[in-house]
């Protein structure tokens, strides 16, 4: 297994001492470029859910490296992050034979047998992102280090917390591979630290409004929690709705992902810290190991990509040049 894992964490202690191209219809990118012997040059991209820009992100990667390799891309993705939405987006793909299918799966499980079927059409699959229960059909896997970023959310809410209290994680679902592993890095660590009162996970179905009324019951119930973690972008978008809503002060925030309304809320004050991902990378890495897979080249199995903690301390450096895109 490749590592690139990069953890940069510049400034992240003193910041916290103070405190489309997408949408559900299908887009082509194409390029005259050629390669290799093959004459099927498509690579579907289905994302997790469409208008997100941690995907956006992606595709834009997908595209720039599809582009140099003479390769065409089409994205799709589900309205909302649900297998029973992305699930007849995969079997049409399949129907379509593209060489290469680089997806987001929305459920370790449910998407198992969609994506089963469509290697075993012929198709090279790329995991990017998320992954299933059994990714063995898979050529590869390509995924942030999602267990490492839940404990460096814990980190960061520590360094702004030092003598502990309650803490309380807003996540998407059970059965989102990636989400998982953030709230198992977080759980871990917290329940490693005795001066911190882990309060558990709730789950906002993705959706920042659900998130956002939990985190006001959340606070109704518990209002010396001090701190949040929220595993991606719209759990943050949710959390830190509710916090202002709730007119808690003396709260620390951190959110995975780094979209505009995230980085807004950092300016804001609201949220004190994210963990940014390297979307464009990932989606990169995936077109290359299609193309390798499809040229008969060696093959990575898995390619862990690191994160970036971005606060108000670093925005203007490499925190802000690892904030996602809403368009290419
Ligand atoms: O956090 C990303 C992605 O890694 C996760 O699998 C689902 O949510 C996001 O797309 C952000 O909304």
């Amino acid at each position: 297994m490749r590592s690139t894992l990069r953890f940069t964490a510049a400034g992240l202690g003193a910041a916290l001492a103070l405190a489309a191209c997408s949408t559900g219809a299908p887009s082509t990118s194409s390029s005259s470029g050629t390669s290799g012997g093959n004459d099927n040059k498509n690579i579907a991209f289905v994302q997790g859910v469409a208008g997100d820009e941690f995907y956006i992100t992606m595709q834009c990667g997908i595209e720039a490296k599809a582009k140099e390799l003479g390769y065409t891309v089409t994205t799709q993705g589900p309205q909302k992050f649900d297998p029973t939405l992305q699930k007849p987006i995969v079997d049409s793909v399949t129907a379509s034979k593209p060489a290469a299918l680089l997806v987001a799966p929305t459920d370790v499980q449910a998407m198992q047998a969609p994506l089963q079927q469509a290697a075993a059409a012929g198709i090279k699959v790329v995991l990017v992102d998320t992954t299933v229960n059994d990714p063995s059909f898979a050529v590869s896997e390509i995924s942030s280090d999602n267990v490492g970023g839940g404990k460096a959310a814990f980190e960061a809410i520590k360094a702004a917390k030092p003598s502990g209290g309650k803490v309380l994680v807003i996540s998407t679902d059970p059965g989102v591979s990636t989400v998982d592993a953030r709230v198992k890095g977080f759980e871990d660590a917290a329940k490693a630290d005795s001066s911190f009162n882990y309060l558990g996970v709730q789950y906002s179905h993705n959706d920042p409004a659900t998130a956002a009324n939990l985190v006001s019951s959340a606070l109704q119930k518990d209002p010396d929690i001090v701190g949040i973690f929220a595993t991606n972008l719209f759990s943050a978008e949710g959390s830190a709705t509710g916090v202002r809503q709730a007119g808690a002060k003396d709260l620390t925030i951190v959110g995975f992902d780094a979209g505009p309304n995230q980085i807004k809320a950092l300016q804001d004050g609201t949220v004190q810290a994210l963990v940014a991902q390297q979307p464009g990378t990932i989606g990169t890495d995936g077109v290359e190991q299609a193309v390798a897979a499809l040229t008969g080249k060696s093959v990575e199995k898995k390619i862990q990509t690191g994160f970036t903690i971005i606060t108000k301390d670093n925005l203007s450096g490499e925190g802000g040049q690892a904030a996602y895109k809403s368009t290419c």
